[in-house]
């Protein structure tokens, strides 16, 4: 209300009262006159209530000072986490440049699954099984946690629905704070905790839910040729190598490395998405009957860890068959001992009847990367056990990695002493063998944890600037953008085949809300790695290529060098396109695929059965078989070429699931 009075303030102001918006006030003589004023105003009509009228007005002021400090308390963690979120934006900012998370963690605890594997009718390549968990895949072991008030009308058992209503709550008190990357929420840690020290009780694996039912996507030509494939191979695995870890196609033998069935254990799971009902029950029955770890045997422990843990967990996961869990158990307890070393960084072999572990003969030293990929498998082994030691070995290894100075922008080392727990052979650096999968399972841990564990993100981040910083280059006279080695401080333009591996995992961060950057370079990359196949004379990449830098008159981007011109079926090109046709869904991906699986079936496969390696790309007329198969072949080229093939994103969804270095699907954890 405006009033004359307030124009020209009265002489006895003490009694009048007057409500003025500010721009009045101000019109009217100024605002901080008008404040005094009212100042005065007030305490003098204080002054003139009774004593009783004072005690009630004051008492109703505490009562709201309690109430207000309450509230703020349970508001004030967010707040103070977003007063914290902004300051970490401007200290981390210039550090990790480009870093941008989108989708913060998803992830549910796995529920029980009934297999009833005994359901399925006859296989043919015609007519393909619907087991809607091998199209589905068990995706309630890690789609979204309904918000709290849905997730009391799921279809969850009542102790189930309290259990989940006391950890959330209990969540919810322990949250901390919101740690941000320019200005993108990540979760607060929950995941990098071990596990509590006593045994929990087991997780399993879930049964699909309803609403994942959906009808299968038909297979395609295509992944109809990929089955095909599989089924040549497993032909000659099943008729001369039958439980023995490689075959020997040409020889119509087997090759042994650990005597552990590896082969047949790599592809337990890629039957399983293939559909192939009849070969997965033959061979689960060898795992059941056959697999033996009681054997003095000294076994590689990353290669063991990847190809027979990771392989037994993901075929648990998919098939809901204790056999599997038993089993992976059983290795995981026997690799143990690789981690009693004075550093706890492991030893690269172990005894598995003996219970012995010991590095190389040569040296006391192991593989960074080998040291730095078994994590996914050991800390899934923890959450499906209840037993925090797998997980709190493999953890112990990150962290100390993290700590450890000998990197370059990120960049480590080949080699890591298990004595000192220091990086040795300083000064080389590569993205290729010996290191290729240390960066990989940053970022996969990562998103296997929900995306919480920060550390191994910072690592992850600031390694791809180290690469962008000094391993970078491109080649004449295609511009192909390409990953060369640095050795003390030297430029090679040398890619191993194994760096194909990266634009997947690029495109995988970037589909996890990193930078788009990410999502630029891994189109450039496998562009690159296509041409590694594309400009060699069977259409099949050499195991290591050299890039020219300067073009001259009638050469390619690719060099070949006789050492390096040897093919050994690896998938990690192939597994790159699968990630790419997943998230950009550009045809030319799935056309690569082809040409490189119709190269194969080319010059790879042997009549009688199976696929092998062969020793020279460029000599279309005679390609060289070195009569061997590796298990990987079966566990992963053909794995990535029917899930390229596939339009079914729900086909071993990327969201739910993340791939070990071995391509064995792993679920994405999902808090309780
Ligand atoms: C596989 O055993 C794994 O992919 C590993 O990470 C690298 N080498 C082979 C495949 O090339």
């Amino acid at each position: 209300m405006y009033s004359a009075a307030a124009a020209s303030p009265p002489p006895r102001r003490d009694f009048i009262s007057v409500t003025l918006s500010p721009e009045e006030a101000v019109g009217a003589g100024g605002y901080n006159n008008s404040k005094a004023w009212r100042r005065r105003s007030c305490w003098r009509k204080w002054k003139q209530l009774s004593r009783l009228q004072r005690s009630v007005i004051l008492f109703l002021f505490a009562f709201l000072a309690v109430c207000g400090v309450i509230s703020y308390t349970s508001m004030g963690e967010p707040w103070k986490s977003l007063t914290n979120k902004s300051l970490d934006d401007q200290r981390t900012e210039p550090e990790i440049p480009g870093l941008k998370l989108a989708n913060p963690a998803v992830l549910p605890a796995p529920q029980k699954a009934d297999a009833n594997l005994g359901d399925y009718a006859e296989l043919s390549p015609q007519k393909l099984p619907k087991p809607p968990h091998v199209w589905r895949g068990p995706s309630n072991l890690q789609i979204k946690p309904p918000r709290r008030d849905v997730r009391l009308k799921t279809r969850h058992d009542t102790s189930r629905v309290v259990e989940e209503q006391v950890q959330a709550d209990k969540e919810e008190k322990t949250e901390k704070s919101i740690i941000s990357w320019r200005g993108a929420v990540i979760e607060p840690d929950q995941s990098t905790e071990p596990p509590s020290s006593k045994i929990k009780e087991p997780e399993k694996p879930s049964s699909v839910e309803a609403e994942d039912q959906k009808e299968p996507v038909p297979i395609n030509e295509r992944q109809m040729a990929v089955i095909e494939a599989f089924r040549h191979a497993w032909k000659g695995y099943k008729d001369f190598a039958w439980g023995h870890d490689e075959l020997k196609p040409l020889s119509k033998s087997y090759s042994e490395w650990f005597g552990l069935g590896l082969t047949l254990i790599d592809a337990l799971d890629t039957m399983w998405i293939l559909g192939l009902k009849e070969e997965f029950e033959e061979a689960r029955k060898w795992v059941a009957n056959d697999l033996v770890f009681e054997k003095n045997v000294d076994v590689n422990l990353f290669e063991s860890t990847i190809r027979i843990l990771g392989g037994l967990l993901s075929t648990y996961h998919l098939s809901g068959d204790s056999v599997f869990l038993e089993k992976a158990k059983d290795i995981g307890n026997r690799l143990m001992p690789a981690f009693k070393t004075p550093s706890k960084i492991p030893y690269s072999d172990v005894n598995i009847g003996r219970g012995t572990a010991h590095p190389p003969r040569w040296t006391s030293d192991s593989t960074v990367a080998e040291v730095t990929s078994i994590q996914l498998e050991f800390r899934e082994l923890s959450r499906l056990t209840g037993d925090e030691k797998f997980q709190k070995a493999v953890d112990e290894v990150m962290k100390h990695v993290h700590t450890l100075s000998g990197k370059n922008d990120g960049l480590v080392p080949m080699f890591i002493n298990t004595n000192s727990g220091q990086f040795t052979h300083l000064g080389v650096y590569t993205l290729g063998a010996r290191a290729d999968s240390y960066y990989e399972y940053l970022l996969k841990q990562w998103i296997q944890g929900g995306k919480k564990e920060n550390e191994l993100l910072e690592d992850y981040m600031r390694a791809i600037e180290g690469v962008k910083k000094h391993l970078l280059q491109k080649s004449q006279p295609k511009e192909l953008t390409f990953v060369g080695e640095l050795a003390h401080g030297h430029f090679s333009a040398k890619m191993d085949h194994l760096v194909c591996f990266l634009p997947g995992t690029l495109a995988l961060g970037a589909h996890n809300g990193l930078t788009a950057d990410h999502m630029k370079l891994a189109e450039a990359l496998i562009e690159t790695c296509y041409q590694m196949y594309a400009q060699v004379e069977t259409g099949l990449s050499p195991e290591i290529v050299h890039f020219n830098l300067h073009a001259q008159k009638g050469h390619k981007d690719v060099e070949i060098k006789p050492a390096d011109r040897h093919n050994l079926l690896r998938p990690e090109t192939v597994e790159s396109l699968f990630y790419m046709y997943r998230f950009t869904g550009d045809k030319k991906y799935q056309d690569w695929g082809w040409e490189i699986l119709q190269n194969f079936n080319k010059y790879t496969r042997v009549p009688t059965g199976g696929y092998t390696s062969i020793n020279n790309v460029q000599n279309p007329s005679n390609p060289e078989p070195r009569d061997k198969m590796e298990s990987f072949f079966l566990g992963e080229t053909l794995k990535y070429m029917f899930l390229l093939f596939s339009d079914d994103i729900d086909l071993i969804n990327l969201d739910k699931y993340v791939f070990n270095t071995e391509a064995h699907p792993l679920p994405i954890w999902v808090p309780a």
